[in-house]
């Protein structure tokens, strides 16, 4: 592959909404530009872009993957994302690290959620876009409704660039409404515009020229002059205000059917900014702490930003990242800010798909891959240590669902950490932790698909098993009154003996946390067995009194006892602070604590009456509603045991179209009856529960 310049380049994410083609355009892409001899199928999974074993078997893709495209001299770096909202993460990676984005209307569907989705990424960066209705050859396909939808879905000044030549069954190539030419077939065959559309082509023209003239003040007066504007006068016009966000072009194709494509790649190179038409981006210097510009041209100060990072056992770890400033050189070695660590590079390459092609350097506003680093992760900057910088990574959605894991047998439960820690290296949306009070390892992503593809990942990729189950939620146990219990431990028969008795009395410290207090006076127990009672109490404080959960919010006074000259020992002590604190909390009027989670929920308007219907349903607290822009915004407190399938529910309530987000906010107490039924099981579950009487 050719060393093409700055100038040269074009970063184009493929976004919208799951199945609106992109990964089959993008085969259609390599096909039309000679890098593929033969245009594979998703159902086929014979895609370059759609490669790994779960993409295959799904048909759908779950990663960005990178085509670059060779076209007039020009390279397109073309990051093919998924749509399905589940792999969002994926989405939000690749548009952090191009010029533009492609956004996928399908010709028959209109605006999808995905749409609308992809859209706001591409708004938190104010990221310039195109939108492609493709699929024009489907029954049903109607490109005039699809841009109808467009237009109520999103206040923007959507202009056609191109009319498409037949619908359905006869597509069969587009009208270029500045060269005024049709293109037609898999080749783009140049023709004449078909008579039948000479009246609406013209109206389209007109239409394209205004907009045009709008996009820059010389160009406005000319037009307004009552002069024609030139079509190179038109192409900047566009490209103005395309780059500037006042309007977004819309064309047409049918990628599978290969038909549209090389006038797509025309207008990509014509209409999307060059990495080094972009401002400078922003960086911060990890040695001052000061804000500086990288500005983008290969010369300047290196900063590469990785967006992705791939873990297989088979090719090693891969790392993605996109230059900004810089050249970044193979066989050097290069500094990573975040991570304060030199690492060596070796081989760089670009990927195409899965296949690495090897590369002597890659310049500012080029993507390119190199393995086995050592500290890098997704989010990092690689820079030059004489010039430490780092530069602002991904912002990726919160997690939305958790569910439990579990090792299907002994040897996949001692390899369940190291592989759960590569999956997460692997995807930033995806989270796990070690849940201590209810004892389970916790998966936390952003749909139940996410889940079942990263278990899937764990055993093809590394061999390890692993099951879902639900998860169990941390609840704790308090006490609501004071109360005083003793136990009494005597084992006196035959041999060395056993005694301790403890008195104890305990009271609840709402919000202050675990006390414990020595209150014997007068030597009724030497203080040297303090250590030992207090031991059975936190054995209790870990693992609860009445459910199995940890205890908080207690304090613990040690009020009398008696000890036994010979017998009397820091184990009998420690047992019989257990059992003399198992009474007391029971004796103290016991109490469950849930988590309370702060949960936004934003759902079209026409939706607010249903969700709030279910939100109801489920013991939330709603604190707020509000609307804007045709969304209606729901702020609730609701119990964690009653969010467990709300992602799902969410998605079949609003077809979709809601999205949420939720964060802990605080514990509160079970209710009575709720609290009940979880004892209840709870006492049949955990043996040690049962309470001694004293001996
Ligand atoms: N009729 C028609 N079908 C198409 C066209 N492009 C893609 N398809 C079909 O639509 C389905 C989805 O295509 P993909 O290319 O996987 O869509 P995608 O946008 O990459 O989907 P995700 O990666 O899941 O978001 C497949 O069955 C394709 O064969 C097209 O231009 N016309
Ligand atoms: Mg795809």
């Amino acid at each position: 592959m050719k060393d093409y310049p700055t100038a040269a380049l074009r970063n184009i994410a493929l976004l919208g909404h799951g199945s609106s083609g992109k990964t089959s355009l993008g085969e259609a892409m390599l096909f039309s530009s000679g890098a593929i001899t033969r245009q594979g199928r998703v159902e086929d999974g014979s895609t370059v872009s759609d490669f790994e074993e779960e993409e295959v078997r799904r048909h759908i893709s779950l990663t960005t993957s990178l085509l670059p495209i060779e076209w007039q001299n020009h390279k397109l770096n073309i990051l093919d994302t998924p749509g399905y909202t589940d792999f969002a993460g994926e989405a939000k990676g690749a548009v952090r690290v191009v010029e533009a984005a492609l956004i996928f209307v399908d010709s028959v569907a209109g605006a999808e959620v995905g749409t609308e989705m992809t859209w706001a990424y591409c708004n938190e960066r104010n990221l310039p876009r195109l939108v492609l209705v493709n699929k024009m050859d489907r029954e049903n396909a109607n490109f005039t409704r699809a841009l109808d939808s467009l237009s109520s879905t999103f206040s923007v000044n959507f202009v056609p660039l191109q009319l498409p030549i037949g619908s359905q069954a006869t597509f069969e190539g587009i009208v270029d409404l500045i060269a005024m030419k049709a293109r037609k077939g898999p080749r783009g065959e140049v023709a004449d515009i078909p008579a039948n559309l000479q009246d609406e082509v013209a109206e389209a023209r007109l239409k394209l020229m205004e907009a045009a003239a709008e996009g820059d003040d010389e160009l406005i007066m000319k037009y307004l002059d009552g002069q024609e504007l030139t079509d190179d006068e038109i192409r900047r016009g566009l490209r103005l205000a395309i780059c500037r966000n006042s309007l977004v072009p819309v064309l047409c194709a049918a990628g599978a059917a290969n038909i549209g494509i090389t006038a797509l790649l025309d207008a990509l190179i014509a209409f999307v900014p060059s990495p080094a038409d972009v401002e400078p981006e922003a960086a911060k210097n990890a040695a001052t702490q000061t804000e500086e510009k990288i500005a983008p041209n290969g010369s300047s100060t290196l900063g590469a930003l990785v967006f992705k990072t791939t873990a297989d056992p088979f090719v090693g770890k891969l790392t993605y990242f996109r230059v900004f400033g810089g050249t970044l050189v193979s066989d050097s070695r290069v500094f990573n800010a975040n991570k304060n660590a030199e690492e060596r590079i070796g081989q760089l390459y670009v990927m195409r798909g899965k296949e690495q092609i090897a590369l002597a350097s890659i310049k500012a506003g080029d993507i390119g891959v190199v393995a086995k680093l050592s500290a890098t992760a997704t989010g990092d900057t690689l820079c030059d240590k004489a010039h430490p910088i780092t530069l602002a990574p991904t912002t990726y959605p919160p997690a939305l669902v958790s569910i439990a894991i579990e090792p299907k047998t002994a040897a996949d439960s001692a390899k369940m950490g190291p592989t759960l820690s590569r999956l997460v290296e692997e995807d930033p949306t995806l989270h796990w932790f070690n849940d201590p009070s209810t004892k389970q390892t916790v998966l936390e992503g952003l749909g139940d698909s996410h889940i079942d593809v990263a278990v899937r990942h764990a055993k093809a990729k590394f061999g390890v098993d692993l099951v879902s189950v639900p998860r169990r939620i941390p609840y704790r146990e308090t006490i609501t009154r004071s109360f005083t219990a003793m136990h009494r431990h005597k084992k006196q028969t035959g041999g060395s003996g056993q005694f301790g008795e403890v008195h104890m009395r305990v009271e609840p410290t709402r919000g202050q946390g675990y006390e414990f207090a020595w209150e014997v006076f007068g030597g009724s127990v030497s203080s040297s067995y303090q250590t030992s009672i207090e031991k059975g109490v936190k054995s209790v404080m870990e693992n609860g009194a009445i459910a199995g959960y940890p205890i908080v919010d207690v304090k613990v006074a040690i009020t009398d006892g008696k000890e036994h000259a010979v017998d009397s020992k820091p184990m009998a002590f420690e047992i019989a602070g257990r059992e003399a604190f198992k009474k007391a909390m029971h004796g103290a009027g016991p109490v469950l604590l849930e988590p309370i989670m702060k949960v936004a929920v934003v759902v079209p308007e026409h939706n607010m009456g249903d969700v709030l219907g279910d939100i109801n349903t489920r013991r939330a607290h709603v604190q707020g509603m509000d609307q804007s822009a045709g969304r209606s915004v729901i702020t609730a407190l609701v119990p964690l045991a009653e969010m467990q399938h709300y992602a799902a529910d969410l998605r079949s309530i609003t077809q979709g179209r809601g999205i949420f987000s939720m964060e802990f906010d605080h514990y509160q107490e079970v209710p009575a009856h709720a609290a009940q039924v979880i004892i209840e099981q709870a006492q049949k579950d955990h043996p040690q529960l049962k309470i001694a009487d004293s001996d």
